[in-house]
């Protein structure tokens, strides 16, 4: 257990500490060693509350010994036979269905439309596509607001139009996963709306409803702005939402209402779907009195009372549950998407050995130390080379990671790195080398193969998502509407949420009609039909390396070794697996030469330069944002 008596180097020990630790030095963008030097390791927790009483006040320490202590296990450590199911070598990509294509000149994309498009899917050499709810829904976040879990929503087509889509992706040798929603449902779903208009109804416990005569419950907050508890005049009540005011938290601590969660997903699992993405997972398990959050975390990790949910007490025990009662009989995937959980818990919802989740998306990498999604900055390649370094230094054959780094909550990539129209093509190619060599599960996002990059949004009137449009009200009304524009125009996740580019007509073949989210510009020449016309066009290169990774075992489950780790802007690995080794080389910058580490009887498979290119720079150079991969003789 650890308490005042405890060193720092104890609390470091424990998953929990660890990556706490971690966390908070990474948004404050501080070294390791200021806590793993011989000096501070040591201190005493009672030291350490002497020290720091003016900021760390006893409500933090209680927290903090309540949280640590939560979980006592330690990661597995290693897996002398490491079994390889088919979703360790798949690749998957994300469809986001409401901006796919759009079979009904709706303007909204929808099921129809992802069938036409089944043979391009087929020929990216995709294993796996995982969809984004297409259930009944108000559609108040784009479907993570769920009406009816049996239901199709309308907008998507009918349950006949699903069953087909199914069966043809499955005759095409592919599988399908949904995204599972379960934190929350839609306000305007049949239990929620019993629940709060009776207060005797069963359903009352499947959320958390508390008196309004006791004001707010507690201090957290929404991560769409705003108290994370909404008021219902009539009934006099309020309810939790982490999310929208439409979300309502379901209460998993509720037995029943677990029953029906796991009922539901053998339901999909009958009709034959291959597994699911399960939507803010960690969140599902809240601390016991749903407590206020500390004043203090609040300021290090942003969201109030996050430290009370984003781990909470009956996670593993509801994990293990739904898996053993509703996964594992049909042998079904799972990947768990959850926010604010770092490497060392990772590990412990996803190792081999724990029967909770197969793989989790961890999303440290998404956005450099100390800064958030919504901040304006160059997201420096050097820093997610360091965040693979780091974590394939601390897993074991016991853990298997997903990759990724676009889905259709963040804007694109390559805008972040280098929004230069020039480098555009090189850096894509660069990046999706990257995605499909590195080791562990790939997961691409619908565009990346094109390399989709931000759009040119003119002011909020063009926006649609939920939280960009609430943000800007409530930075507006701090700080006036240019500068909240300038912030939510930064992090939006529209960004990633326009309708793909299939060719060059009006509308780029998405719908005949203005769609739900109109693209603010063409972006010519980047469409599916002008690239598969360029055999130089990202979209060639994503299917050559998907070919590639096909080919090479060693890209799938290769051990992997970094080379010249400390190489600024170079970043090169080796993947190895049963005498067959392959170098990755990058070049992580848009300005320096770097040489290169391939040997002379190294054979070339794929560079992202042409021949005339390279042959100017010499061999042994790496140009510009450069990337290459070797087969080691
Ligand atoms: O996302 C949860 C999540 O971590 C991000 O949405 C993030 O919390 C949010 O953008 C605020 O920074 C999942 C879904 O991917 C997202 O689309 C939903 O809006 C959300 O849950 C609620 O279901
Ligand atoms: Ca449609």
């Amino acid at each position: 257990m650890i308490n005042d008596r405890s060193r720092v180097k104890d609390v470091y020990a424990t998953p929990i500490g660890r990556d706490v630790i971690d966390k908070i030095l990474l948004q404050l963008d501080r070294p390791h060693w200021i806590i793993t030097n011989p000096l501070v390791s040591n201190l005493r927790i009672s030291r350490v509350r002497k020290l720091s009483r003016e900021h760390l006040d006893d409500a933090f320490w209680e927290t903090f010994y309540w949280l640590l202590n939560l979980e006592t296990d330690q990661p597995g450590a290693s897996n002398p036979q490491p079994a390889w199911p088919w979703w360790k070598e798949a690749v998957f990509y994300q469809i986001y269905p409401r901006s796919f294509a759009d079979s009904n000149q709706d303007g909204i994309g929808d099921i129809n439309g992802i069938r036409s498009k089944l043979d391009y899917l087929q020929s990216l050499g995709v294993d796996a596509l995982w969809l984004s709810p297409i259930y009944d829904s108000p559609n108040d976040d784009n479907g993570y607001d769920i009406r009816d879990y049996r239901a199709i929503m309308d907008e998507m087509g009918t349950m006949e139009d699903f069953d087909l889509l199914l069966e043809e992706v499955h005759e095409r040798g592919m599988r399908l996963i949904m995204d599972l929603v379960v934190n929350h449902s839609s306000d305007e779903h049949a239990w929620f709306q019993e629940a709060l208009n009776n207060p005797e109804s069963p359903y009352r416990s499947y959320y958390f409803f508390r008196p309004g005569a006791d004001g707010l419950p507690n201090n957290w907050r929404s991560y769409f702005s705003g108290p994370a508890w909404r008021y219902y005049p009539e009934q006099d009540v309020y309810t939790l939402h982490l999310f929208s005011e439409k979300q309502p938290d379901l209460n998993w601590d509720h037995e029943p209402m677990r029953q029906d969660i796991m009922e539901m997903v053998r339901w999909w699992l009958d009709k034959g779907v291959d597994g699911f993405r399960l939507d803010v997972i960690n969140y599902i398990s809240k601390r016991e009195g749903l407590p206020d959050g500390n004043d203090t975390i609040r300021e290090l990790i942003t969201f109030g009372g996050i430290e009370n949910y984003f781990y909470g007490p009956n996670l593993n025990k509801y994990l293990r549950e739904l898996r053993r009662e509703a996964f594992d009989p049909y042998d079904a995937f799972s990947v768990g998407e959850t926010p604010g959980i770092g490497l060392e818990l990772g590990r412990l919802l996803s190792g081999a050995d724990r029967k909770e989740l197969d793989l989790v998306f961890n999303f440290d990498q998404l956005e450099a130390p100390g800064k958030a999604r919504f901040d304006d900055y160059s997201y420096d390649l050097n820093y997610l080379k360091k965040y693979y370094i780091k974590y394939h230094s601390r897993l074991s054959d016991n853990d298997w990671m997903s990759i990724f780094w676009e889905n259709h909550d963040h804007p694109r990539m390559i805008s972040k790195v280098n929004p230069d129209p020039g480098q555009r093509r090189l850096l894509a190619k660069l990046l999706l080398v990257w995605l499909l060599t590195m080791k562990g599960t790939p997961f691409v996002y619908q565009g990346q193969e094109l390399g989709a990059v931000n759009q040119k949004f003119s002011s909020i009137a063009d926006m649609r998502d939920v939280e960009s449009v609430n943000l800007y009200a409530e930075l507006s009304a701090e700080q006036g509407e240019e500068s909240a524009w300038a912030t939510v125009l930064t992090g939006s996740r529209d960004h990633a949420r326009v309708p793909m580019n299939w060719d060059e007509t009006p509308g780029n073949g998405f719908s005949t009609v203005e769609a739900w989210l109109p693209r603010p510009e063409g972006d010519d020449g980047w469409s599916v039909a002008a690239q598969e016309a360029d055999p130089d066009s990202v979209l060639a290169d994503f299917r050559r390396l998907m070919a590639l990774r096909k080919q090479y075992t060693a890209l799938r489950r290769g051990s992997i070794s970094f080379i010249k780790e400390k190489r600024h802007d170079y970043f090169a690995y080796l993947r190895e697996w049963q005498g067959e080794k392959i170098l990755v080389e990058l070049n992580l910058s848009d300005l320096s030469h770097l040489r290169s580490q391939a040997s002379a009887g190294d054979k070339l498979l794929y560079t992202n330069v042409k021949p005339a290119e390279q042959e100017g720079a010499g061999r042994r150079r790496l140009l510009p944002y450069q990337a290459a991969i070797y087969l080691c003789k």
